[in-house]
């Protein structure tokens, strides 16, 4: 596949014939990201974030003023900005304004630390980071220190008290005119969960991703009377664009932060606001069937509860509608494009049991053996994918792309699957190598890798061991030379390497061996049944 030079590089694109098709097709429109809330009534509220609440109009001049402020700093149009913004006003600003210039937001997550910041503003070459000042007893600008010293990255931006740097307040400018981007350009980076040593970056373009919008608001019946949560991290996809935020200002609803989704902070803003639909992960989804019974918030204005990330149970599934009083959507999507929803019009049996179809009639779906063969229909095995909102290519990986896709394009998804009848996949294993901890992704070879860092680890190998409430936690076995640690130690110690905390194991096992597969393998099914 024909790799990019300049501003580009490192971003492959879709094959022509194929470009072609999306955009006859109308797949592929001209619109850019930074367009998608100027359709809304200017008057109407588009963001509530405690107790500030902002029209559409002010937030669109919000963004125009930061996208001054940015191009002031030296910000160009091709340039990369990692962004690590919680559920913030902020976020929605310097998303907006960044997008606007055509300067793409690499999107971090709250949890990430020195390890991945400093990986992804070196891998992105990136010319800013923006960050809160404190947030959930963190403080971000210790963090932007050590990256500063470890990348070099130029400029820093903090939201609130910006000690030694650049106040995001000071990037208030009255609007300059800047040019608008071109939409077959990268919009965005988006994080993959990783199946790797290090993570990888997902380039979104603002055409594919303008229609992941688009087409995700008209299958979950988005409207300007949407009132939508949101309690996952908003830089994560689920949340900014399936339809999430960036759905809801296409359609001129009103966009509602939540700092999480814990019953006792969503439960009062959905009474507060008359929230009508919110995306969760199923561990979410269980507190909430759980609080729904004793709390006492009004929660009937909630029409639709979109769950993915982790595989719900059918019979969890089941409750939603009626203990919680709305639709459920399950939703098997990621950030590496496909979506699938479950249709709002489904029957109940479909939303319980499977985890959606797929959301274009562009997406084309193979489900195959371990030689690459498709299984017979209802069998199954791994998916795989290519379609006018999935990539092509992992940012600056050729290696690793030469692995992940198929020589016609297609994305190994990593996903066991079987499709039903209807064309519902139901969602029956993971063949790559990653944990899937209530959502959140964990990749065994880069947390192998942290472990075997340690001085008293000889050999590492990390499991997800099926779990009721989070869908799978991490278990390390570990080779150990002399005194073997334990886990608060292993715990102090990928701290202490800047490791996000969700990727700490929850268990150790010290073990003398590893069972091997017949190729020499760790056979880490072996490691899993041990554990009885
Ligand atoms: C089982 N596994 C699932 C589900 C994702 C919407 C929803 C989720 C994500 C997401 C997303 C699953 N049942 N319902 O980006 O826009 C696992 C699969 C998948 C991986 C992708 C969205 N929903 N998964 O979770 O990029 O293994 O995106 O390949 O974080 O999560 O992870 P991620």
């Amino acid at each position: 596949m024909e790799t990019l030079t300049g501003p580009l590089a490192g971003f492959t694109p879709w094959p022509d014939d194929l470009a072609e098709r999306y955009i006859a097709e109308g797949y592929w429109g001209d619109t850019v990201l930074g367009d998608v809330l100027r359709g809304g009534d200017p008057r109407a509220t588009a963001l509530v974030a405690g107790d500030e609440r902002l029209t559409y109009a002010e937030l669109d001049r919000r963004a125009d003023r930061a996208a001054a402020g940015f191009l002031r700093l030296g910000v160009r149009g091709g340039d990369r900005v990692v962004v690590q913004l919680p559920n913030t006003v902020a976020f929605a600003v310097v998303f907006l304004a960044l997008v606007r210039i055509g300067a793409a937001p690499v999107l971090a997550l709250p949890a990430h630390r020195r390890s991945e910041i400093s990986y992804l503003c070196e891998l992105a070459e990136a010319v800013a980071y923006v960050v809160p000042d404190v947030h959930g007893g963190f403080d971000y600008r210790e963090l932007a220190r050590e990256v500063v010293a470890a990348t070099g990255v130029p400029h820093v931006v903090v939201d609130g008290d910006a000690a030694e740097f650049t106040p995001l307040a000071s990037l208030d400018a009255e609007p300059v005119p800047y040019e608008r981007p071109d939409p077959a350009s990268v919009g965005v980076f988006l994080l993959s969960g990783g199946t790797t040593g290090l993570p990888k970056l997902i380039p979104r373009t603002h055409r594919d991703y303008v229609y992941n919008v688009e087409a995700s608001a008209d299958v979950c019946g988005f409207t300007d009377r949407t009132v939508y949560l949101v309690v996952l991290p908003v830089a994560h996809n689920f949340a900014l664009a399936c339809p999430g935020v960036l759905g809801v200002w296409a359609r001129g609803g009103t966009v509602v932060l939540a700092p999480s989704g814990s019953p006792d902070e969503a439960f009062p803003l959905i009474e507060r606001e008359r929230v009508t639909a919110c995306a969760v992960v199923p561990p979410i989804a269980l507190l909430w069937l759980d609080a729904a019974s004793w709390s006492g918030e009004d929660l009937s204005s909630l029409e639709l509860l979109q769950v993915g990330g982790a595989k719900l149970a059918a019979e969890r599934a089941a409750q939603v509608p009626g203990t919680l009083g709305c639709k459920l959507q399950q939703v098997f999507g990621m950030a590496e494009g496909l979506l699938n929803y479950t249709r709002l019009d489904d029957p109940a049996e479909l939303v319980e049991i499977s985890q959606g179809r797929p959301l274009s009639p562009a997406d084309e779906i193979r489900v195959v053996d371990s030689e690459g063969r498709d299984v017979p229909p209802g069998e199954v095995g791994e998916l795989l994918t290519r379609g006018p909102y999935t990539l092509r290519g992992y940012y600056r990986a050729p290696e690793h792309n030469a692995r992940s896709f198929t020589p016609d394009g297609f994305y190994r998804t990593g996903d066991l699957v079987r499709v039903l009848p209807s064309g519902h996949l139901v969602v029956e294993g993971r063949e790559k190598d990653q944990i899937n901890r209530g959502g959140d992704k964990v990749s065994a070879e880069e947390l192998e890798g942290h472990l075997l860092a340690h001085p008293a680890v000889h050999d590492a190998a990390v499991v997800g061991v099926p779990d009721p409430v989070m869908g799978e936690r991490t278990c390390a076995f570990l080779i150990v030379r002399g005194e073997a640690p334990t886990l608060r130690e292993i715990k102090e110690f990928l701290k202490e390497r800047g490791v996000a905390a969700y990727k700490f194991p929850d268990r150790i096992e010290v073990t003398d061996a590893f069972p091997r597969t017949p190729v020499g393998k760790v056979s880490k099914r072996t490691l899993l049944a041990r554990l009885g």
